[in-house]
């Protein structure tokens, strides 16, 4: 089976220090929990910022200081910018992270949905068309965040009209709209085009079951605080890393090796560095 790449969503925007005092904000504590995860055997980023009272932001410049302190810990680490930040924001702040120079990856919402309470996360089809042929332009590889099954659909569908270049790598989030099902990942798993590569993210106490169903199937895994904060049930996880190095030892004992960035690179197609 290939080697297994491990995701670390390290931040996300909307759990808070409140939720787990480890939970990052500062650039300091971005690139502490960077390194945490890198140093388990993440070799993906999955990257939000804060300020440093901790609200969310998609600031240009901070998410350089961010990239910039995790470069000098992790110099190999491929990082992935989110481009959903967080509920509210317009289109413009939320591509910033992708006028950075060097930048390999970033996520691609491909649908709107639910988000708890009132909150709605608005991606219209002309934002991910956008999104997408900007991606295009500057030569960044979307990871296509699959909320609901329909947005593998649309995914295809806008890929055949020119805004996603394939192979496509998709990550299937299961717990937010859609359940945290064996039926539903199976179903996804199959409903994507031949070539393409996938991660799955389960959400709090599905995060462990979903990555050991995906170290199984053959895919890849994301976990982090951005999903769970969580080691095991009622125990916080005290870094990012603690996460990560329970999927490694699961995927130990599967049978699976875990991918360096650069293998990562190459499983993935990312386009050379610059
Ligand atoms: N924070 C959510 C509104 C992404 O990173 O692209 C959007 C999100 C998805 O987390
Ligand atoms: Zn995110």
């Amino acid at each position: 089976m290939e080697k297994l790449i491990i995701t670390a969503a390290i931040s996300g925007a909307e759990v808070t220090k409140e939720h787990n005092p480890a939970v990052p904000y500062t650039v300091e504590e971005i690139a502490r929990e960077a390194e945490s995860a890198v140093k388990a055997g993440a070799s993906i980023i999955h990257l939000h910022v804060r300020w440093d009272d901790g609200t969310p932001t998609q600031d240009k410049g901070r998410f350089k200081a961010c990239i910039d302190a995790i470069r000098e810990r992790c110099p190999d680490v491929i990082i992935q910018p989110s481009t959903g930040g967080a509920v509210g924001m317009t289109d413009l702040e939320r591509l910033q992270p992708t006028e950075l120079e060097g930048t390999e990856m970033a996520t691609l919402d491909c649908g709107t949905l639910n988000f708890g309470g009132d909150e709605i996360f608005v991606n219209s089809e002309n934002t991910i068309k956008n999104f997408g042929k900007i991606m295009i332009e500057r030569g960044i590889k979307p990871e296509i965040e699959v909320f609901d099954k329909g947005m593998i659909d649309y995914a295809i569908r806008f890929h055949k009209q020119g805004y996603i270049k394939a192979p496509m790598h998709f990550d299937f989030v299961l717990g937010v709209q859609m359940a945290a099902s064996l039926r539903d990942l199976a179903f996804m798993v199959h409903s994507i085009p031949e070539g393409s590569t996938w991660t799955a993210a389960g959400m709090g106490r599905h995060q462990f079951p979903i990555a050991a169903m995906t170290i199984a199937a053959g895919g890849h895994v994301r976990v982090g605080f951005e999903d769970n904060i969580y080691l095991e049930k009622g125990v916080l996880a005290k870094s990012n890393g603690e996460l990560v190095e329970k999927v490694v030892r699961i995927a130990k004992e599967l049978g699976r090796e875990i991918a360096t960035p650069d293998e990562a690179r190459e499983i993935l197609s990312l386009e050379a560095r610059k």
